[in-house]
């Protein structure tokens, strides 16, 4: 494939850079969009335009099977009565009479547009990925996914494929190569790209295939998976399935220049612009972009133009409200697809008048027959509500490691005296990733300075193809830009696909505070993502929980977020070479006392055995207690000391409000220990203001071991 091709769709005598509909319809109607090659020279009896006769059944019946399915389901979905014109019904006093819906889901319809998976998905095999977007009823079937079990899962049924978690917005069925798909516009751009890594990392000839909108292209994910796919020669093909609308904005209301294909050049890939309603020109693109990509020469931009015969979401046609205007629709509906591909296998004699009709019956019977199975289908328990969220389970280590107990501290036998950070970056990650270049190559060990959302998206991708890949943002701050795909995407893959797909990423963050530099470089945002149902946080205080806690969370089935702070870097204790893991979820005593419990993550934890040094000598005996993880907490742990002392301080590098400290103090007044407190619960953690920069104001701002042993002394001393 070359960029010529795409000259050759451009129209002839069309200057202007910006094909409107109406030019567009003309150079159509002239012939002028259809693929230049003359398909119809190549023996009918063999091949018709270029595909096998049998093959061409098929594919006509998947795009039967898709419309069907999808006609189906805008009846089901129906919430507004409409006359036999497809016109909205109103009431006497003017109001739209409404109809009760049977699916409840919101579900955005692909009709009209059935053409693009049905020719790229002709070339795929099982074990090819196929990621989709909203859209993806189409995606779906097309790639082999079970109609019974979509119609099901849009039903809200446990025999859904994504057992009633997930809806239309999240169809998976993982033995035909579709790992999920999410509406977040464009997100799966990067899986897809992840799971090409994956394959491009592991060997293979797996083909990933990208499906998404035009809406998609303006989303800088989409510029940087591009840009990631085309310089590591990824084997994957980025589908543009350009219906001329996002929501419901035209594309002309959105853009100058409409040159979504021309975005492959920037990145060095080769992109073409074709006619998406036409089956044969998506098939030979697709061929030829699947076989580069299967080859090794890497990525294509297809982009192929069509038009959702339904409105955005729902049933209507969104011409009801003025969105889209009665003459593009009509002409949209003209360039019919499927009505495009009937005429051609009537007129080459693929298939007659009465066969076509035979197969059309046979699939509406199938298609009434899977909205019968998903109707009396089960719905899911109640009591399974929490199921999956968590999987709270590990892979073997392939080094068979030494599992550790929660409460054995490092010995001294065969071991290396190392500092916590040092487990090839000159200055962002200590020396933690030193040396690994060499050792495993550019291959594994890949760097990015920016592009934090599109690399976060693409280990996501990666990790649900089967890698357990490691990402550091070396400021966690700067995994901001990276959230969603954290907290949106690897926190509720597990979930929402009913335990199918799992993401055992380890996202391991830095928190770079101190040195004066300011807000944007020192957040503490552990409380942030402990908020979130899917993830586990890690906090290790010591070098020796560091390298035991990191091996847990690469192993973990889990996605982790594993934060580092710098300030626990310059710690250095024993530990031991071989591998070991520690278990997640499980806190440590570091320190025994009788007077008061505190709670102390990460560096804080230091400074809490520094001030109980200090007040032992004062006759003050503390207990410090090192979580280890943020979540799970160790409730049990922390609520036994709390009943021995009666008396808890939290302290914590991020914000009190809202936060760790927060979190614990809410956990023991939950428990029947909050009635044997001697003293209210104290909080040791930062200001609510954001990081300052200069020296003296974040002085204040962090405190100190001394302050810590005011607080503690205080709590102490309460007297009521
Ligand atoms: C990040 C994000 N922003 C906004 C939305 C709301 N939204 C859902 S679909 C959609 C339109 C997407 O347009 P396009 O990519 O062209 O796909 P189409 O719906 O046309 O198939 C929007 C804006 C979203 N789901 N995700
Ligand atoms: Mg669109």
């Amino acid at each position: 494939m070359t960029q010529d091709h795409g000259k050759q769709l451009q129209p002839a005598g069309i200057k202007k850079a910006f094909l409107t509909h109406e030019v567009e319809s003309q150079a159509l109607a002239e012939g002028n969009l259809e693929m230049k090659s003359d398909f119809s020279t190549q023996s009918a009896s063999r091949k018709v335009l270029g595909i096998p006769v049998a093959q061409l059944r098929d594919l006509y019946r998947l795009m039967v099977r898709i419309r069907f399915a999808e006609e189906a389901i805008a009846e089901l979905v129906r919430d507004e009565a409409i006359n036999s014109d497809g016109e909205l019904v109103y009431d006497t006093q003017g109001r739209v009479v409404r109809i009760k819906k049977q699916i409840n889901c919101p579900c955005h319809l692909c009709t009209g547009q059935e053409a693009i998976p049905v020719g790229m998905c002709a070339h795929l095999s099982q074990d090819d990925y196929v990621f989709g977007n909203h859209r993806s009823h189409g995606h779906y079937l097309a790639k082999g996914g079970g109609l019974f079990e979509m119609m099901a899962e849009l039903f809200g049924r446990a025999e859904g494929c994504a057992g009633g978690r997930g809806g239309s917005m999240h169809l998976v069925d993982v033995d035909v190569g579709i790992p999920g798909t999410t509406p977040i516009v464009a997100s799966s751009i990067s899986h897809a790209v992840g799971a090409a890594l994956a394959t491009h990392i592991c060997g293979g000839k797996r083909v990933t295939v990208s499906f998404f909108g035009d809406g998609a292209t303006e989303a800088g994910r989409f510029h940087e998976g591009l840009i990631f796919a085309a310089y590591h020669k990824l084997p994957i093909v980025f589908v543009c399935e350009n219906n001329l609308y996002s929501s419901h904005i035209r594309l002309e209301e959105r853009r100058l220049v409409d040159n979504l294909a021309a975005y492959a050049a920037p990145a060095g890939m080769p992109g073409i612009c074709a006619n998406g309603n036409n089956l044969f020109e998506v098939y030979h693109h697709a061929k030829e972009a699947i076989d580069r990509a299967r080859s090794g020469a890497g990525p294509s931009l297809l982009e192929f133009r069509t038009y959702r015969l339904h409105g955005h979401v729902g049933a209507n046609l969104d011409l009801e409200k003025g969105i889209r205007n009665r003459m593009e629709f009509d002409l949209w509906r003209e360039r019919d697809p499927l009505r495009f591909l009937e005429e051609k296998l009537l007129s080459h004699g693929v298939l007659t008048q009465a066969l076509l009709e035979e197969m059309k019956a046979e699939v509406q019977k199938e298609v009434d027959g899977a909205i019968e199975y998903a109707r009396s289908s089960p719905e899911p328990q109640s009591s399974e509500l929490l199921t999956n969220s968590l999987s709270f389970t590990s892979e073997p280590c392939p080094h068979a490691p030494v599992v550790r107990k929660a409460s054995e501290r490092p010995g001294d036998r065969d071991h290396d005296k190392i500092t916590y950070g040092e487990v090839n970056s000159p200055w962002y990650v200590g020396n933690s990733t030193t040396g690994l270049h060499r050792r495993f190559g550019t291959r594994r060990v890949i760097e990015t300075p920016v592009s934090e959302d599109s690399i976060t998206g693409a280990v996501v991708g990666a990790a649900m193809a089967g890698m357990r890949p490691i990402l550091i943002h070396p400021r966690m701050d700067f995994a901001l830009l990276a959230v969603e795909q954290l907290v949106g995407q690897a926190a509720n893959w597990r979930y929402m696909t009913a335990g199918k797909v799992q993401v055992p990423l380890v996202a391991r963050l830095i928190v770079n505070r101190g040195g004066e530099q300011g807000a944007q470089h020192s957040q503490s945002l552990q409380a942030m993502f402990a908020h979130v149902p899917g993830l586990i946080v890690v906090m290790p205080a010591t070098a020796y929980d560091a390298k035991g806690l990191l091996i847990s969370s690469v192993l973990s089935n889990d996605p982790v977020i594993y934060i580092d702070d710098r300030w626990a870097y310059g710690e250095s204790e024993s530990v031991p070479k071989e591998v070991y893991t520690l278990p997640l979820g499980k806190g440590l005593i570091r320190c025994e006392g009788s007077d008061v419990t505190v709670v102390a993550t990460s560096y804080m934890n230091r400074r809490a055995l520094e001030a109980a040094e200090v007040l032992r000598k004062e006759g003050i005996t503390v207990e410090v207690i090192d979580p280890r993880t943020i979540k799970p907490i160790d409730t049990a742990l922390i609520v036994t000391s709390v009943a021995k002392t009666g008396r808890l301080l939290v302290a914590d590098g991020g914000w009190d409000a809202y936060g760790f400290t927060a979190e614990v103090a809410a956990v023991v007044a939950e428990s029947p220990v909050v009635s044997s407190l001697k003293a209210p619960v104290r909080r040791f953690g930062l200001p609510p203001c954001p990081a300052p920069a200069s020296a003296p104001l974040e002085k204040a701002y962090y405190g100190s071991v001394n302050t810590l042993v005011q607080a503690i002394r205080e709590l102490v001393r309460f007297s009521g």
